[in-house]
């Protein structure tokens, strides 16, 4: 390179490419794409199977740009849902340059994993292995790194909830993406509209309200999404759940549960977008939401 190609930065590498993140439940995958991105774009719930539909968080650096890709925990079960889910699991690790397969320390590894890790270097894909919330006690372990796991490009360990380690899960990756102008303009923090963002945190604060099973019964339609006027957002969504009975709870008594709801949902949204959110939310009886394709794919789960 001459001193002038040098000078004007000519010459210098550009990587780029998808980068998913894979595994269980609650792993901590959401987690981890918000603690790269810098922001909070996924939603994050203590509760497993939060996460319903890939997502792409965009991260631009001066020499990279990491397509960084959230997806739903890889489950078994039958239902519709859950069938569209692990067809994106599939499909993530299907088409990505480098897979992230996030392992819960506290949970540990397993042939779930064992598989996934087989099939992604069956097609030679650069895996890391990253052990997370190694801020817990006693995380780390005997079993970590599990025996036999040796093809990996490497295998680390991190916090996403407290950062640590982040930033060497971050350098490493960029090493190992292919040489690639960016895909997406420098300001382009994901492929989803915000009227799906705002659908999601409207879901997670339904499901951080709500006991134990309803939330898998949930679902988010944002029927109206409208700048009013500068600075006021106003957002109506549908919660549809399957029977009359989580109708109720969804409400609550005098309506108390849906506007704690509303509340919480609204707080994050306006966080998001920066301005004023006008929300206002129903509850709907959809008995076969989770069982149609069709809506799953309107409700953007798939
Ligand atoms: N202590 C600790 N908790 C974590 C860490 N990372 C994630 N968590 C918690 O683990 C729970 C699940 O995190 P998520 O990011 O929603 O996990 P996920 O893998 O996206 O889960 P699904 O979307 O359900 O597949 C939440 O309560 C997080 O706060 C970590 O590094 N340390
Ligand atoms: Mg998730």
């Amino acid at each position: 390179m001459s001193d002038d190609a040098a000078s004007k930065g000519e010459g210098k590498v550009h990587r780029a490419g998808v980068v998913a993140i894979l595994g269980r439940p609650n792993a901590g995958k959401s987690t981890l794409l918000n603690e790269l991105l810098g922001e909070k774009l996924a939603i994050v719930t203590a509760k497993p199977q939060t996460t319903r539909s890939r997502l792409l968080g965009i991260l631009t650096l001066d020499d990279a740009q990491l397509l960084l890709l959230d997806t739903p925990g890889m489950h078994s079960g039958g239902k519709a849902l859950n069938l569209a889910l692990n067809d994106l699991v599939d499909q993530a690790a299907a088409d990505c340059d480098v897979a992230v397969l996030l392992v819960d320390l506290k949970t540990g590894w397993g042939d779930d994993y064992a598989e996934l890790l087989k099939t992604l270097l069956k097609r030679r894909t650069p895996v890391l292995l990253v052990g997370n919330k190694a801020d817990l006690p006693g995380a780390v372990n005997a079993a970590w790194p599990p025996a036999g796991v040796d093809a990996a490009h490497e295998i680390l360990q991190i916090s996403a909830r407290t950062g640590e380690g982040v930033g060497r899960l971050l350098a490493t990756l960029v090493k190992i993406l292919p040489e690639a102008p960016a895909l997406y303009p420098e300001d382009q923090i994901s492929d989803r509209p915000m009227r799906f963002l705002a659908a999601e945190l409207v879901r997670e604060a339904a499901m951080e309200v709500l006991s134990q099973e309803i939330p898998y019964s949930l679902a988010v339609d944002v029927v109206e999404y409208k700048e009013d006027r500068p600075g006021l957002t106003r957002i109506r969504a549908d919660l549809l759940v399957e029977r009359a009975t989580q109708k109720q709870i969804v409400i609550g008594t005098g309506g108390a549960v849906i506007k704690k709801i509303g509340i919480r949902a609204r707080r994050e949204i306006e966080k998001r977008v920066e301005q004023k959110v006008h929300l206002e939310l129903w509850v709907k009886v959809e008995p076969k939401w989770s069982k149609r394709p069709k809506r799953l794919k309107s409700l953007g789960y798939s």
